[in-house]
């Protein structure tokens, strides 16, 4: 530290949070030549009213608005966790976009830290009641497809992207016959020249309304309408005025912003919203720096998705731990979540009654990985089975029903094997992929 620096200002020990402070739990290597201390002060200054020297002009008032790194744990690798608390009066009410320029802005790239990854921020009331969440939440996702005692079932209609409009509707036609409950658009299928968005409306929605008619179960697009934001909130009245309920974004590609303008606007025409989240990954993934995926699923909650992908629990094709699966589902459902004892990552968060979020389980899921993904992950979730039904010997009417079948056998306690002998489209399943976890 040198005489013109007051990072230390922002780092107090012996300090006891406010019931008002927002908190957040910073994993962080502090650079070579720093000590904790010197690298979580300036976090904690970076992130809230500081700067690199100090100022010959300084308001009393100003700091009261310092944040305090006020916890500290050596997790023995050269990491440690630290809790960081921010007085609240820090953050714009009802602004996700504010807090994230604060605690998930410059600091990730201060030379005082070789790795910070934000594991968990904690919303005080305070900061929670200036937001919605949900419009629907799980009763009223469950409501508009009249399915309550099962899983909720999705399928994308693979390849991701080629289909024109016919052959889109007609392969979902075939799935949704088989007893899926939602065609689901592929995160990057939007309205490219060989499949127009009000084109494929047009015809998904008059195949909804048959396949309906045949089966007298309801069923549901979830219609990606990601696009420029004048763009998107266009698509999103197109599908409402056809009484689709549901909308898609890839919620990490539009931003903060946007999400708040599309939750605004699925409130109007009472839509729910399935948060796909492509390019989390990008900073998720690395245990020692970027953002958990946790802390983007609590502040789409906050904000108000329907569902949100979440993994899954060990089975599918794209990295994810078990624990950390199911402690998401768990953040999403509760009304209260409580981490486990021994989870230092993670602090209690009540919700203040915001409605509970879908977890969404897929990526390389196919009937033979569904009973573990119950296993770990319980009823309240809707699972997404694309190239596991696509891919079925039989065709995608099939691969429908070998869903629901093993579905049905996990729900009931018995082994696919045992179940496939009386239901062939399973047993079909079963040859082909058996219980593989692809990578
Ligand atoms: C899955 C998927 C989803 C991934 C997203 C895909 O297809 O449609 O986008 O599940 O990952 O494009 O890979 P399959 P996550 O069912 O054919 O694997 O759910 O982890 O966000
Ligand atoms: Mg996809």
């Amino acid at each position: 530290m040198t005489d013109f620096e007051w990072y230390l200002d922002f780092v107090d020990k012996n300090y006891e949070p406010k019931p008002t402070d927002l908190i957040v739990v910073f994993r962080i290597t502090p650079a070579k030549g720093f000590s904790i201390e010197e690298a979580a002060g300036r976090v904690a200054s970076e992130s809230s009213v500081g700067t690199w020297t100090t100022l010959s002009v300084l308001p009393p008032r100003i700091k009261e608005l310092m944040a305090k790194a006020y916890w500290f744990k050596d997790l023995g690798d050269g990491s440690w966790l630290v809790r960081v608390a921010y007085p609240i009066d820090l953050f714009e009410e009802g602004s996700l976009p504010n807090l994230a320029s604060s605690v998930l802005g410059n600091i990730f790239g201060m030379k005082a830290v070789k790795g910070l990854r934000v594991e968990d921020i904690y919303l005080p009331k305070e900061y929670v009641q200036y937001f919605k969440g949900p419009v629907k939440g799980i009763q009223g996702v469950r409501e508009s497809l009249k399915v309550y005692d099962r899983p909720v079932l999705a399928t994308v209609p693979k390849p991701k992207v080629g289909y024109d409009p016919d052959e889109y509707a007609q392969v979902a036609y075939e799935f949704l016959s088989g007893g899926v409950d939602l065609v689901k658009d592929d995160e990057n299928l939007a309205s490219q020249k060989f499949c127009r968005f009000e084109k494929r409306l047009e015809k998904v929605m008059k195949t909804i309304d048959r396949v309906e008619k045949e089966t007298g179960e309801r069923k549901g697009w979830l219609a990606n309408v990601t696009a420029p934001v004048e763009e998107m909130k266009r698509r999103i009245r197109l599908v409402a005025d056809y009484g689709n309920p549901f909308i898609m974004v890839d919620f990490v590609i539009i931003g903060w912003s946007s999400l708040h303008e599309v939750r605004e606007l699925a409130e109007d025409y009472k839509l729910a919203i399935h948060a796909h989240r492509a390019f989390h990954a990008a900073f998720t993934r690395n245990p020692y720096h970027g953002v958990s995926m946790f802390v983007l699923a609590k502040l789409a909650r906050l904000v108000g998705v329907d569902h949100i992908h979440i993994g899954t629990p060990g089975v599918g094709k794209l990295e994810a731990k078990t624990r950390d699966v199911e402690n998401m589902a768990n953040l999403l459902r509760s009304q209260e979540y409580k981490p486990a004892k021994d989870d230092l990552f993670h602090l209690p968060q009540p919700w203040y009654g915001l409605k509970p979020v879908f977890p969404v389980s897929s990526g390389g899921l196919h009937p033979g990985t569904l009973p573990e993904v119950i296993k770990h992950l319980g009823v309240d979730l809707v699972i997404q089975v694309g190239g596991g039904v696509l891919g079925h010997p039989d065709g995608p009417y099939a691969g429908a029903k070998a869903v629901r079948q093993a579905i049905e056998a996990a729900l009931k306690g018995i082994p696919l094997e045992e179940y496939a002998e009386q239901h062939k489209e399973l047993k079909r399943a079963l040859e082909k992929w058996g219980v593989v976890r692809p990578a």
